[in-house]
């Protein structure tokens, strides 16, 4: 079945294109369109000041560092955005669902859904009036307890989206091992993934090794695939000290993104008057998308050649004791660029000799050199491959471990790195269980669980019988939505931790439960007091968050009091878990959390509030390998395109985006301001010359159909066809909409990462 179209009425439809620079005035009116009135209140303004600032709030949007030396405003727009978007004055009341059924909601868009505001009350599906109704919390939480021991533990599923705190997760994986699984897949199996996969296995440690001041040190910057101006936007701060400093910035992306073009700073007067700006990238290279892995063996031929050149007088460019000290797997890694011929990178990466040899040469000049990326590198069938070839390119020059040097995956939610950290993981061998049963003195399963990918097939084979979102968006941000929903409602359990109605809280198992939680923003008040939590961000600085606003109804709980409730409801007493005691004082789920992990989390409580966080170490900045051979590995790549399916007529590769105004399924309008987007995210984006290709004309409107070879039926649209710059055979459209045309089996051979950035459709006039 097609997607429905967008109907509601928003601006007027209009795709042009943005020539101004990320940031500046358009920032801020981003803010005022959307919340209009809401955002510019006393209380509004007063928990703005707050947010990302030591014994302040930390952002519910991305996992951007938060600096130890802070702006007066230490927000973005899309921070603002996501902190307005919790903070509203709508209720999503029992009024509300008494007025619609399950399925006259099934019909809204994601934004119609969302704009209902805060949930209010715990509430129950009732099946035979097909709509929610309220329940109380006792009456919840005893339901749910009983239908879990009625089930297999093996069956049942305990997702999470990467915002809850370090506290809730750390429970929440807790509470799934005592209950008898390690089915704990989370957002991160949908996005970087692929980082914790391939850079623990090259480098031994599965996060970015780069820190705040190095990007104060490098000589070179080098982006991958990232889209700072909308995803990061306080990303764009250092960057333009560096751009300033000149410290060339060298992008590949296959769309040529606002913020790494150019950027006027918001928080400056001065630029904001006099409208200057500062160029970002000082070299912009349009990749196809799937096209890294050519073009970093093209960039490594040249440091090969160059180093030959070098050779002759005596010097070096490879970093030769490094690589010899350091890594493994360098002979064959030679062996495999130097037999690699130029017309097969330039046709699998879309760009001259010439121009790789032009982002090579700097690469060869510069001392310090960071890698940065997202998920332009991360979601396709080879990402694997893309992120351990940048770990080779950084390696040639030991470009790890040094000062000002590194690799560093700018990831998404803003705790999501930090779920891994204390345990959100179904793979046993990445968290302490022997440590844990000692704690806690029952004996956590040792058999691998689901993940995200796993968990959809489970769903589909019938053999998961009920489903946990501690908040996310489950069926929306997965691959193959048809069949997926379809399967989803013959589940015997789903319960919904969530703040705001989404369309996963629709699509529903034979019971089915939305319970609704404070926010982050918000006070969490508890027995011994308010508490306050914590969270990672992407450098791996840990640091505490403290709401101060009124929580939107006074029915609401904190997660952590959701899941230890669920926990205490399902499972016999055990003296050792304590869940009450822990959510009185939530210090005391620190300290286990020290306890468990001592060497990052020691004295937790007293560290928690640093300025800029504490950082929890990585070995391999230090240039300790973790790894099989016990130092860092070169990767022989096993094809030079990530797409993984080959180009045929008719077919392109579809890359889903993000627009500058969402938050992953979060609707927060249809202004895509830095790529001339407006007023509709119906839209097929393609290059005039492939419009002209294909016979369409620009306005036309259009069905992408899936052109995987399974002989499933895929479909999304209708479409607006609008021209816009991107590589030949690669076309754009928006995520969540296109989710129904990835297939389930579309995803990174090694981590499982859905392959959203690279999609084989055809077109359906
Ligand atoms: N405002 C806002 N902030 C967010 C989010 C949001 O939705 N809205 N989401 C959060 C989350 S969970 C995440 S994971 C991050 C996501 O942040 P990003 O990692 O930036 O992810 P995307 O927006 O999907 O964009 C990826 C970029 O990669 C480019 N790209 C696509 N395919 C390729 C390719 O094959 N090669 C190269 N070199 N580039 C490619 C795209 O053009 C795009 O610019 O942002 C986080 N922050
Ligand atoms: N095609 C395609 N698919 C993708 C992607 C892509 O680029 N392309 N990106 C993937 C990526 S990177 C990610 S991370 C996933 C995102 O997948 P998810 O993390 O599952 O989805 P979100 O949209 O972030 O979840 C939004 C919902 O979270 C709930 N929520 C918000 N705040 C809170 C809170 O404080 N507590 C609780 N309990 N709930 C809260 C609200 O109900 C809101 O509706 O999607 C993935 N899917
Ligand atoms: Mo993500």
């Amino acid at each position: 079945m097609a997607e429905r179209n967008n109907t509601v009425t928003h601006d007027e439809e209009r795709t042009v294109h943005y020539d101004g620079p990320a940031g500046g005035w358009g920032s801020l009116r981003g803010i005022s369109r959307i919340f209009g009135k809401e955002w510019d209140t006393p209380t509004a303004i007063e928990t703005l000041m707050r947010q990302n600032k030591p014994r302040g709030f930390m952002c519910v949007s991305c996992s951007w560092a938060k600096p130890a030396t802070y702006h007066t405003f230490e927000f973005c727009e899309n921070g603002a955005k996501a902190t307005l978007w919790e903070l509203t004055t709508r209720r999503c009341t029992p009024d509300f669902f008494a007025a619609h059924t399950v399925t006259e909601l099934l019909s809204w868009t994601d934004y119609e859904l969302e704009q209902q505001g805060r949930l209010t009350q715990p509430m129950r599906y009732d099946g035979a009036i097909d709509k929610y109704v309220p329940c109380s919390w006792d009456e919840a939480f005893a339901a749910i307890g009983a239908q879990l021991n009625r089930l297999d533990p093996k069956s049942v599923i305990f997702y999470s989206s990467g915002r809850a705190s370090l506290e809730t997760s750390y429970l929440y994986a807790l509470f799934a091992r005592a209950y008898g699984c390690n089915n704990l897949p989370d957002s991160s199996n949908m996005c970087h993934e692929t980082t914790s996969v391939a850079l623990k296995k090259v480098i031994g440690a599965g996060v970015g090794t780069v820190v705040f001041d190095d990007l104060k040190n490098c000589d070179a910057m080098f982006f991958f695939g990232q889209n700072t101006g909308s995803n990061s936007p306080r990303f764009l701060h250092p960057l333009q000290e560096a751009a300033q400093r000149g410290v060339p910035i060298v992008t590949f992306n296959p769309v040529r993104e606002k913020g790494l073009v150019a950027f006027t700073n918001p928080q400056s007067p001065t630029e904001m008057l006099t409208g200057s700006e500062t160029p970002i990238s000082t070299q912009y290279h349009q990749v196809k998308l799937g096209g890294d892995i050519a073009v970093i063996m093209g960039i490594c031929k040249y440091v090969f050649a160059a180093d030959d050149e070098a050779k002759t007088q005596g010097k070096r460019v490879l970093d030769a004791p490094f690589i010899a000290q350091h890594t493994s797997g360098f002979e064959a890694f030679e062996a495999k660029v130097r037999a690699t011929p130029w017309p097969e990178i330039e046709e699998r990466s879309g760009l001259s000799q010439g121009a790789i040899e032009r982002a090579a040469r700097i690469y060869v000049q510069a001392d310090r050199v960071i890698a940065i990326y997202g998920m332009g590198l991360t979601q396709h069938v080879h990402g694997f491959e893309n992120v351990a070839m940048l770990v080779n390119m950084l390696l040639l020059k030991g470009n790890i471990g040094r000062d000002g040097t590194g690799i560093s995956p700018v990831r998404g939610h803003s705790n999501v790195q930090g779920q891994r950290t204390v345990g959100i993981s179904e793979k046993p061998e990445l968290v302490p269980l022997d440590k844990i049963q000692q704690q806690f003195g029952f004996d956590p399963p040792r058999d691998k669980g689901m993940n995200t990918v796993e968990a959809c097939e489970g769903i589909l084979a019938g053999k998961v019988k009920a489903f946990f979102g501690l908040g996310g968006n489950f069926v929306r941000a997965i691959p193959e939505r048809e069949a997926m929903e379809n399967a989803w409602r013959s589940m015997e359990l789903t319960v919904q931790i969530a703040t705001k109605l989404n369309r996963s809280h629709l699509v529903n198992g034979k019971a089915a439960y939305l319970l609704p939680c404070r926010g982050r923003t918000e006070e969490d008040m508890q027995a011994s007091g308010p508490q306050a939590v914590t969270m990672e961000d992407t450098f791996s600085c840990i640091q505490g968050s403290i709401g101060m606003r009124q929580p939107a109804s006074e029915h609401l709980k904190s997660e952590i009091d959701i899941v230890a409730s669920l926990a205490e409801a399902t499972m016999a007493p055990n003296p050792k878990l304590r869940w009450r005691e822990w959510v009185s004082d939530y210090a005391r789920i620190r300290d286990l959390i020290a306890e468990t992990y001592p060497d990052e989390f020691h004295d937790f409580n007293a560290r928690m509030f640093t300025p800029g966080g504490f950082y929890r170490g990585n070995s391999a900045r230090e240039r300790i390998w973790k790894t099989k051979s016990g130092q860092a590995d070169f990767t022989v790549p096993e094809t030079l395109d990530a797409a993984g399916f080959d180009d045929a007529p008719g077919r392109y590769r579809l890359l889903t985006m993000r627009s500058n105004d969402q938050f992953n399924t979060t609707i927060y309008g249809f202004s895509d301001r830095m790529r001339g987007i407006e007023g509709t995210r119906q839209v097929l984006l393609m290059s005039p010359a492939d419009i002209a290709g294909a016979g369409l004309s620009e306005g036309q409107m259009v069905f992408l159909v899936s052109d995987a070879e399974d002989g499933i039926h895929r479909e999304a649209g209708p479409l607006k066809v609008t021209p816009f710059d991107l590589p030949a055979g690669c076309v754009g459209a928006y995520y969540p909409e296109m989710n129904p045309l990835v297939p389930l089996s579309h995803h990174d051979c090694q981590s499982k990462t859905p392959a959203s950035k690279s999609v084989p459709v055809r077109i359906k006039a």
